[in-house]
């Protein structure tokens, strides 16, 4: 058996039957009172799901398990000492809890490099039915969707398989479809941006080194930056709106396409993953209406205009953090390492200075500060892929890596139904006594 699948299997039926204990003997104690007010602000601070792969806190940002982003980049196998962690170890870590070593990497990669040369025809053939100009996350998500049909899980449920047994099926169809995504994603890019020139993958290479070869790009920079790109966006605890979904949409029992495609629909709005190529059109008409090198006050007024006109600054707030995310500190020291003069990069720094400020003087943001989406964008156009549109894909393929493990935790720990409970407007007033 794959010596993942195995390792998968001791520790989770150890952790399934912890839980199961654990709700035996304390499933009645009170873990948390909730407001009236986080009910209707989105749920905002309620606990209400079980995920290990990551966990947010509002001050200190992700850490994926244990480890913080530092620490990750710090521990886990790269294939150059001086390069980025390559994201196929951050999977193992979120799946089993522990840093894995050089060795098991290389089994992963060279296992999804084998799962992603067996994509099914029909999954290119919808994706070029729809025009070009269609936007790329409708394309990527119509493929996921196509691909489907070839669910393990759903065939294993068909055939009448044993609900302890669900986790086997759903671990073989998220490394297929974890596999195939850097594909499907490269295979998009260069339909719509590059005439259809399109690129092999090459089997010998990394999962995200080979998404930057099939996107086009042979550097070794920028494969190193996938590599960084890939682990940064992988996961952000359970509640977002794409892990949540996914979440939700797999305990019907939907397959993990269906789960993952769900997801990604969430991706794509604007306020979540689609923020990222909001952020550029942001900054694009910044540059059009003032010049590339505008001062700080020029920044600040149009920010500020962009509040009058009842529009959010795309790539700034939180939901959860109450500081600058890590990750855009980040992708901030790669770029001041490595890109330090690119104009771009120039005036994220500057509007890092301004804008916090703004947002502040509105009284009601509750987080300042940057997010992973305000410089995302821009180091990828530093480094030459300037197709925004192709941004949310990208942080959807990396974002794969958390919610499908999660996914394969959800079928081990037998997460059932989920079902909260809605009321109507009646029904709060009264419960409050509002007169
Ligand atoms: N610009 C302008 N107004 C903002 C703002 C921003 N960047 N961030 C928050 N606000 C506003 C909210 O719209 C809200 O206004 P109203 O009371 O008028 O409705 C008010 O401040 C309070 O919101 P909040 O509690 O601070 O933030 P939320 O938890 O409701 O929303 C988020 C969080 C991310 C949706 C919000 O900060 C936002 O819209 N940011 C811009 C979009 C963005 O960058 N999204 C990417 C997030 C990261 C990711 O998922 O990829």
């Amino acid at each position: 058996m794959d010596p993942v699948k195995q390792k998968l299997k001791e520790v989770g039926s150890k952790r399934a039957e912890q839980l199961k204990r654990l709700v035996a003997e304390h499933g009645n104690d009170v873990i948390q009172e909730v407001t009236l007010e986080q009910v209707i602000s989105g749920m905002k601070g309620i606990v209400a799901l079980l995920t290990d792969t990551s966990s947010l806190d509002p001050e200190e940002g992700i850490r994926f398990r244990d480890y913080s982003i530092p620490e990750l980049r710090q521990h886990l196998p790269k294939l150059k000492d001086d390069g980025e962690p390559l994201p196929e170890g951050l999977f193992y870590l979120m799946l089993l809890g522990e840093i894995p070593d050089r060795a098991t990497v290389d089994f992963i990669s060279r296992d999804w490099a084998r799962r992603a040369a067996d994509i099914p025809g029909h999954a290119f053939d919808v994706i070029n039915a729809l025009p070009k100009s269609a936007h790329p996350m409708i394309q990527f998500n119509t493929a996921i969707l196509a691909m489907s049909t070839q669910s393990h899980f759903r065939k294993a449920y068909m055939e009448g398989m044993d609900k302890k047994d669900y986790w086997d099926p759903m671990y073989e169809g998220v490394n297929d479809l974890i596999s195939r995504l850097p594909v499907i994603a490269a295979y998009i890019y260069r339909r719509v941006f590059h005439n259809e020139k399109y690129i092999d993958m090459d089997p010998s290479l990394d999962w995200a080194g080979n998404l930057a070869h099939m996107m086009g790009y042979d550097s070794e920079e920028i494969k190193r930056l996938m590599r960084l790109y890939m682990v940064l966006h992988a996961d952000h605890e359970g509640g977002n709106v794409s892990a949540h979904t996914t979440h939700l949409v797999g305990t019907a029992l939907s397959n993990p396409y269906y789960s993952f495609a769900a997801g990604m629909n969430g991706l794509a709005g604007p306020l979540h993953g689609m923020a990222n190529q909001e952020v550029m059109v942001w900054l694009e008409q910044l540059i059009a209406e003032i010049g590339d090198n505008p001062t700080k006050e020029q920044i600040r007024e149009y920010a500020e205009n962009t509040l009058k006109q009842g529009r959010v600054i795309p790539g700034y707030g939180h939901a959860v953090l109450r500081k600058t995310d890590p990750r855009f500190t980040e992708q901030l020291n790669f770029a001041n390492k490595y890109i330090p003069e690119a104009p771009l990069i120039k005036l994220v720094r500057n509007i890092y200075e301004v804008v916090p400020d703004v947002l502040r003087s509105t009284g009601k943001v509750k987080n300042p500060w940057p997010n992973v989406d305000a410089i995302s964008g821009s180091l990828l156009t530093s480094y030459g892929i300037t197709e925004h549109p192709i941004y949310t894909v990208l942080f959807g393929v990396s974002r794969s890596l958390g919610v499908l493990s999660s996914l394969i935790w959800d079928r081990i720990y037998g997460q059932p139904l989920e079902r909260p409970s809605s009321k109507s407007l009646e029904w709060y007033m009264k419960k409050v006594g509002f007169k």
